[in-house]
């Protein structure tokens, strides 16, 4: 099974270059030229999903990307139809912070058999609903409840505990068009307790967000509203991620 993507985001960990994630909404995505300007303003990889999609465009979604670009294209999925052989890795997601059985493993028991004849990276993810400040499509569609945006303990024990499953990743996130990102102290809470790499996304707007949701300790961030609303903005977030932490850190 192919491991370069998950391999690349544990190595940015290690060498705290941190990561930018584009994230295009299948049902939204209208021109390919996004994915080019995307390249060209400093993304490293793109997400391709949504919680609900309606057009049914997705596997042609996938392909349009693909051909646009040479980074890494990479499913999250909001249900088990989203499966292209197209794009080079799947965030394989149990929904950690819920406690509705069909998103912690009753899906993947449909989707692994159909993923193992692909050649898709399987990157296990233990991906955890944060309160964003309204309830966002994927706490609505997943039929749970995101971890109170204050509870930082709970999202710490949670993280662990899906680091001691064997999952590779912890992505936390607020969902697309939150009101806010996850808290800089709950990031730092998290950070400090788990050891595998962790992605912040929902809420992030400005290279400001960026920049200090990187600092208190993203090793990824992922960007979807920002981006269709305002694509000019990306270059100057990409530059805020792309900011060399490692050697702020040293004090030179
Ligand atoms: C949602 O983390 C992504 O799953 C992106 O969120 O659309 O709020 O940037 P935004």
């Amino acid at each position: 099974m192919p491991s370069a993507i998950y391999n690349s985001l544990a190595e940015g960990q290690s060498k705290k270059q941190k990561k930018l994630v584009l994230l295009i909404d299948p049902d939204k995505f209208t021109s390919a030229d996004i994915v080019k300007r995307a390249e060209l303003a400093g993304v490293d990889y793109f997400f391709v999903g949504g919680s609900l999609l309606s057009k049914g465009n997705f596997n042609k979604c996938v392909e349009t990307i693909k051909k646009q670009t040479n980074l890494p294209v990479v499913i999250f999925p909001g249900n088990t139809d989203q499966v292209s052989p197209a794009a080079d890795g799947i965030l394989f997601l149990s929904l950690i912070s819920g406690r509705n059985p069909e998103n912690l493993i009753g899906k993947h028991v449909q989707a692994a058999p159909i993923l193992k004849k692909t050649n898709l990276e399987i990157i296990p993810t233990g991906y955890m609903l944060i309160d964003g400040g309204k309830i966002t499509t994927a706490t609505y569609m997943s039929n749970t409840v995101p971890i109170p945006h204050d509870k930082n303990d709970i999202a710490a024990c949670t993280a662990l505990a899906g680091e001691m499953l064997g999952l590779k990743l912890i992505y936390m996130d607020t969902g697309s068009g939150a009101k806010r990102h996850v808290t800089l102290q709950m990031i730092k809470e998290v950070k400090k307790t788990i050891s595998i790499p962790l992605i912040i996304g929902g809420g992030i707007r400005t290279p400001e967000d960026a920049y200090e949701v990187c600092k208190a300790g993203a090793d990824a961030i992922v960007i979807g509203t920002i981006a269709e609303e305002s694509p000019e903005i990306v270059e100057q977030i990409a530059k805020a991620v792309h900011y060399n932490f490692s050697i702020t850190e040293k004090g030179i």
